[in-house]
């Protein structure tokens, strides 16, 4: 389990709120940009149209690098959803590794608190400032969020995309379930989300709590009851899909990204696999964009429930093979094809 730690500061990030109030008057100039941005992509070829909102994150960065070589997706935007860390912290985190990682890409700031209840952090998880033992100079970083809040640009960006476009939700999903309550057109305009959380299996007979769904549950049943398409990356998948050490080794001597990418796992702790290396959870996720071959898929019903644990009140995904399905569950992947695809990857920075 990781470990929670309550948000502390809760007047920080109502100045934050305030700020991004003043920044509405200069938000349609802005998002009309990436719409044709997005609208000069579509002209120019039949990629797979893709946003991802993202919680930066050691397994977020390896999902980031990955995702920005493929030839075959037109990333259109990251948004930063509030989760491993305060939401201004999380958004530097995916500025710096568009940046890091050379993608000229925009950014977006989510939300700063879950849909409807109080933000509890994960911290130890993935390090102080949430990308393991690496740190980088905030002061340094030049790319700037583009103004409005997520769950808008994220619309906004759907609506100008000639193609439907898939969302990759690899944090917990309050920028999805606010843009679906306030614009409920919004799922005319998208294809599929891939979404990494929950588990496929109890443990040990009983729910678990994972943290994107266990962060936001009130996000993730809107996101479920919506109607669309809906693709699940379980925990068991990106704990089977981990690198070890000799991995980890071939990252340090691949180039620079990977040297600095073998320090973030240093002081990356999945409770599951810690002691062995490091799970890429949300690769997986992009993984499963450019080879669907190679990863074992089930159809399965999933619902948002919940399970009173001590004083927590807290949500997960229940899965039931047997129903009438609404999801398809990612079962498993060639790891080796994985590890070789990764690398490559790697080897293109
Ligand atoms: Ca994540």
């Amino acid at each position: 389990m990781k470990n929670l730690q309550k948000e502390e500061n809760r007047e920080k990030f109502g100045q934050i709120n305030q700020e991004d109030q003043k920044k509405q008057n200069n938000q349609s100039n802005l998002i009309n940009q990436i719409a044709n941005n997005t609208n000069i992509a579509n002209e120019k070829c039949t990629k797979k149209q893709l946003i991802i909102d993202t919680d930066p994150g050691v397994d977020d960065a390896i999902a980031l690098l990955y995702a920005f070589t493929c030839e075959d997706l037109e990333i259109s935007l990251i948004s930063s959803a509030g989760g491993n860390g305060g939401i201004e912290t999380i958004t530097q985190n995916a500025l710096h590794l568009t940046e890091l990682l050379h993608a000229n890409v925009p950014v977006a700031q989510g939300s700063a608190n879950p849909l409807r209840r109080e933000a509890i952090y994960a911290v130890g998880a993935q390090g102080k400032g949430g990308l393991g033992a690496y740190s980088f100079n905030r002061k340094k970083i030049k790319a700037k969020t583009v103004d409005g809040e997520a769950c808008d640009v994220i619309y906004e960006t759907l609506k100008k995309s000639k193609e439907k476009t898939t969302i990759v939700s690899i944090g917990p999903m309050t920028n999805l379930a606010k843009m679906i309550e306030k614009h409920p057109d919004c799922k005319n305009h998208i294809k599929e989300i891939v979404f990494e959380s929950g588990t496929k299996e109890k443990i040990y007979g009983k729910p678990y709590k994972s943290f994107n769904v266990g962060y936001d549950p009130e996000a993730a049943d809107v996101v479920f009851k919506s109607g669309i398409k809906l693709v699940m990356i379980p925990m068991e998948l990106g704990h089977f899909a981990y690198l070890d050490k000799s991995d980890i080794k071939k990252f340090k001597k691949t180039n620079k990204i990977g040297c600095i990418y073998a320090k973030m796992f240093k002081g990356y702790h999945d409770f599951h696999v810690g002691k062995l290396g490091a799970a890429v959870h949300d690769v997986c996720a992009i993984y499963y964009l450019t080879h669907p071959e190679r990863i074992k898929t089930e159809q399965a019903f999933i619902e948002i429930k919940y399970y009173v644990k001590g004083n927590d009140n807290f949500g997960y995904i229940d899965i039931d093979f047997n129903k009438k399905p609404n999801a398809t569950v990612c079962m498993d992947l060639n790891i080796d094809d994985f590890k070789k695809d990764l690398f490559e990857a790697l080897e293109k920075y």
